[in-house]
């Protein structure tokens, strides 16, 4: 199916807003973002899912994208399971700590950033303050995603393999998911330090791609959209796996609900796709 610009709203009510940001935003190439998923979702939910094309979503990631911003500030999204709802892959103390204390620093951070951006009148205290925008609204959008691509999907299961379309795309632009797999653990590989490894829509090609990131913010590819994000920083896996980081990297397959990055990927790749 195809959008364009005509059919954004012409007025702008909150609700006509929501529904024509998807097409727009994504259109206009920069705004693959979460705030799309987020306005898509709440499009979906008005009733308008037709309308935008966007398919129905997982209740877990629509839980995610929701929580977000209250509309003063950036808010840190309720876990949409238990903590120790991915043992023994992922320890329950780890997913107390990294969603509540590493996700909060990064909520409070971007907060921060931006309130002190808002008031600096040094100018030379604004590179600073910019990489702290930049640090910290990563972490903030890459975790959200993180948590929500994980845990039991809607009949229980975890794991196994990728569904839908985005298996047929897997199949087409990644040599299936043994292709997948390979490329997946050998990039998580070239992170030095603190990183993601992460599973991309890329807009321009109307394909996936499988990049790293390091930090929360660099070496970023801009208007790609994340679909399925691995923190692989130390405080992500260390009380289980220690120095074996691509054992973590391999055990998180067997956590990932395909569900929702499916969901996602139809979501993100509907105003692209050819035929
Ligand atoms: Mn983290």
């Amino acid at each position: 199916m195809s959008h364009d610009l005509n059919n954004a709203p012409k007025t702008l009510s909150r609700r006509n807003v929501i529904a024509g940001l998807p097409a727009v935003g994504l259109a206009a190439g920069g705004l693959g973002t979460l705030l799309s998923m987020a306005n898509s979702a709440a499009a979906q939910e008005a009733g308008q899912g037709e309308q935008t094309g966007v398919p129905k979503l997982p209740g877990k990631l629509s839980k995610v994208l929701h929580s977000l911003h209250d509309g003063n500030a950036y808010t840190l999204p309720p876990l949409p399971y238990a903590h120790d709802a991915l043992e023994p892959v992922i320890d329950a103390l780890t997913m107390e700590l990294h969603h509540g204390k590493h996700h909060q620093g990064y909520v409070d951070g971007l907060n921060k950033a931006v309130e002190r951006m808002g008031n600096e009148e040094d100018p030379t205290a604004m590179g600073g303050l910019a990489r702290n925008l930049s640090f910290n609204y990563g972490g903030h959008v890459l975790h959200s995603l993180f948590w929500a691509v994980m845990g039991p999907g809607e009949n229980g299961d975890m794991g196994g393999e990728p569904t839908g379309q985005l298996a047929e795309a897997i199949d087409k632009d990644l040599g299936g998911f043994d292709g997948f797999k390979t490329l997946w653990n050998a990039t998580a590989g070239t992170v030095k330090g603190s990183g993601w490894v992460t599973l991309l829509f890329d807009p321009m090609a109307v394909r996936l791609h499988v990049a790293a990131i390091g930090d929360h913010d660099r070496h970023v590819l801009p208007g790609t959209v994340p679909l399925l994000p691995l923190d692989i920083w130390e405080h992500a896996y260390y009380l289980t796996y220690q120095n074996r980081r691509a054992d973590y990297v391999k055990a998180f397959l067997e956590v990932i609900d395909w569900s929702v990055v499916n969901a996602l990927y139809g979501m993100v790749s509907a105003p692209y796709r050819r035929g």
